[in-house]
């Protein structure tokens, strides 16, 4: 890394050729890989647990995808709008190397800003140029904002997510709050259905994929055995994806122990289907989330 890195913020490796910062501030403590501009740690100093899920089994290579984290997922959702056959799910950016532009600690919390530059690996997949950056507010609550701007000069389509594995001390103990009344597409149904969610708390119970539409309220995922609730706040977004893969899928992800999906819950910041955002020449589109952490008596 060629910039200066202030207290707080450390160089390190997490496997052979995969660089990533260490931050150690007087707010919280996490990680950040080069691969992916991905967070794969994050414990804000007053709760007593990791807040980031990230699988014991997380393949750490340049090129793939971290199961965990916080996967920065673009500039499409899932499956490639028009050619998935020919080309990664979920997009480029969570595979590709990162650079690390700037890094400074403010406060208590460390300040970090990525680029992604095109490559010609990036340009087989995305046919745009593009300005890309991600960046983080790591401190008592965490902030990341994925920030596109249109180099070219006719409109582009940018979908994508925030796509967070939050940590929990065990699914049945999990609930969603936040959602009630809010349409959704179970993406998990054969066919996949349209539905509106109608219980206030939400369990989970089976493998749940769900886009929920026209919501940018917050969600609340609360723990009762640890006591604790996580806000997912969220802007430049209308589309909110709740994921559990359940016992089935689980077991068939080679990246993750078939008991896992009992240990998280993804609740991402999404541009997704219809809320894939076009951005006029020169434009610029910001997607964001922001955790925060509320102990319960
Ligand atoms: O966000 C939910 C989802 O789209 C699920 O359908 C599932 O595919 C998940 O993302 C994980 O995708 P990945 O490519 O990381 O295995």
């Amino acid at each position: 890394m060629s910039i200066t890195l202030p207290d707080g913020i450390t160089a390190i490796a997490l496997a052979d050729d995969y660089p990533a910062l260490q931050i150690e501030t007087a707010d919280c403590s996490a990680t950040l890989a080069l691969n992916g501009a991905h967070l794969t740690h994050w414990q804000p100093s007053h709760t007593d647990r990791p807040v980031i899920y990230l699988s014991p089994t997380a393949i750490l290579q340049q090129g793939k995808a971290i199961r965990g984290g916080v996967p920065l997922c673009w500039p499409w959702f899932n499956a490639h709008p028009t050619d998935p056959g020919s080309h990664p799910s979920h997009g480029v950016a969570r595979i590709e190397r990162w650079d690390l532009v700037s890094a400074t600690v403010e406060d208590g919390s460390a300040i970090i800003e990525l680029e992604l530059k095109a490559s010609p690996g990036i340009e087989a997949h995305v046919p745009f140029p593009f300005q890309l950056k991600a960046l983080f507010n790591l401190g008592q609550t965490c902030s990341i904002v994925l920030e596109t701007t249109n180099l070219a000069k006719e409109n582009i389509a940018v979908g994508g997510a925030l796509h967070s594995y939050f940590s929990l001390s065990h699914i049945d103990n999990a609930t969603v709050t936040g959602l009630q009344h809010t349409p959704y597409l179970d993406t998990a149904a054969r066919p996949e259905k349209s539905a509106v969610q109608t219980e206030g708390e939400l369990r989970f119970q089976a493998e749940t994929d769900r886009i929920y539409y026209g919501s940018d309220l917050p969600a609340r995922i609360h723990d009762a055995e640890w006591k604790r609730s996580i806000v997912v706040e969220k802007a430049g977004s209308l589309t909110s994806v709740v994921w559990n893969p359940w016992i089935e899928k689980a077991a068939s992800l080679g990246d993750l122990p078939d008991a896992d999906y009992q240990r998280f819950l993804c609740i991402e910041a999404a541009n997704a289907r219809h809320d894939t955002r076009i951005l006029a020449p020169g434009s610029t589109h910001r997607l964001e989330t922001r955790f925060i952490v509320e102990n319960l008596s």
